[in-house]
């Protein structure tokens, strides 16, 4: 490795499509999408719905054009959406709810993202007219600022129940479902059969340079569509940009486990660190949360720092540092940059 190599761990939305990628991505049969005609678009909504186990699902250009088009599906202006106070529609998604949807968010906190059930039921408002409805419960599997943490799939049982008896809707920012789901062992079907919705990313930890999908009922997707043109979303020739998403749930699924075992062990060297403060134990995915403790080094001087020494990182939330695990950093990166995180004494 040539020693001016910069480390990019800021995200694994950073990756690059590969050559074999670009390949399939060139040679996709394409049609005008808006038409319902690009038969690579179709092929891609019909696998993705058919491994969530829903009846249909809709090509979007991102996560947060997914959640957000799920959030207009499921409610109507003045209705009340629960989510994690750390989750990413609360934190990442600019006011899109109550901009695009005019919707109220009741952010509860959770513990590195995961809520309880009791905790659902009691931010359900009363039937009265002087308070907003509660429409629909969010959930991320896996949660990002919480660490990259898997869902314990009895919690998700939990938390439906509560959502059924109030007869409200259920959504998964499914983002990350594949590192999830490969890392329990739980299949995507079986996560998602708890939700009304499912909202999964192809450019995240599978490489694709575009592209998230969203899936449930026929009727939902069908009002999903007409939402997601009305947010700017109708695509035409999307299917170069689909034949990547499915290029990466052929091939780069399986390989998530590596970005697990690459992150663990990134934990278990900078733990090593009497300045850093990480919890190796946490980390169940591709994402590690930690923190430098310095009284005169912030977490943006932290970032700063490391960037001179090659090695990109991003901030979480309150004074944490995150870094994250993708198919574009080798293990000998990982270990390198880890190390010069460790060493690092301000
Ligand atoms: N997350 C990005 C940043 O926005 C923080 C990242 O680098 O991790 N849901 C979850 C759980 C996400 O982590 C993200 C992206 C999204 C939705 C939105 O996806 P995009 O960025 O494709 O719109």
């Amino acid at each position: 490795m040539k020693s001016a190599e910069i480390i990019d761990l800021r995200s694994d939305t950073v990756t690059k499509p590969s050559n074999e990628m670009r390949k399939a991505m060139a040679f996709a049969e394409v049609g005008d999408d808006v038409f319902g005609e690009d038969p690579t678009v179709n092929l891609l909504e019909e696998k993705i719905a058919d491994l969530l186990g829903k009846e249909a699902a809709l090509y979007m250009a991102s996560g947060v054009m997914s959640n957000q088009v799920a959030l207009k599906t499921h409610t109507v202006p003045g209705d009340e959406v629960i989510v994690e106070k750390e989750s990413h529609i609360f934190n990442y998604e600019t006011a899109a709810p109550s901009l695009l949807s005019g919707v109220q968010l009741n952010p509860i906190p959770g513990i590195r993202g995961i809520i309880e059930a009791n905790q659902v039921e009691s931010a359900i408002r009363p039937a009265v007219y002087y308070m907003m409805p509660t429409k629909l419960v969010c959930l991320e599997n896996t949660h990002n600022r919480g660490g990259g943490t898997i869902y314990p799939l009895e919690k998700i049982v939990e938390i439906e129940t509560v959502v059924r008896q109030h007869n409200l809707k259920f959504h998964l920012d499914g983002a990350r479902l594949w590192n999830a789901s490969v890392a329990s062992g739980i299949s995507l079907k079986e996560y998602a059969t708890h939700f009304d919705s499912v909202s999964v990313c192809l450019s995240k930890g599978l490489g694709a340079p575009v592209g998230s999908v969203l899936a449930g009922s026929k009727e939902y997707i069908s009002l999903a569509r007409r939402f997601r043109k009305i947010f700017g979303g109708g695509m035409r020739q999307a299917g170069v940009l689909a034949a990547a998403g499915l290029y990466a749930i052929e091939h780069n699924v399986a390989r998530l486990a590596e970005d697990h075992e690459k992150a663990k062990m990134f934990a278990g060297i900078i733990a090593e660190s009497p300045r850093i403060e990480v919890s190796v134990e946490h980390v169940e995915t591709n994402i590690v949360i930690f923190k430098y403790i310095s009284k005169n080094v912030s977490a943006e001087n932290f970032i700063a720092e490391m960037k001179k020494n090659g090695v990109l990182l991003s901030a979480g939330s309150a004074g944490k540092i995150r870094a994250v695990t993708h198919l574009d950093v080798s293990r000998e990166q990982v270990r390198i940059a880890a190390e010069k995180i460790a060493t690092y004494n301000a």
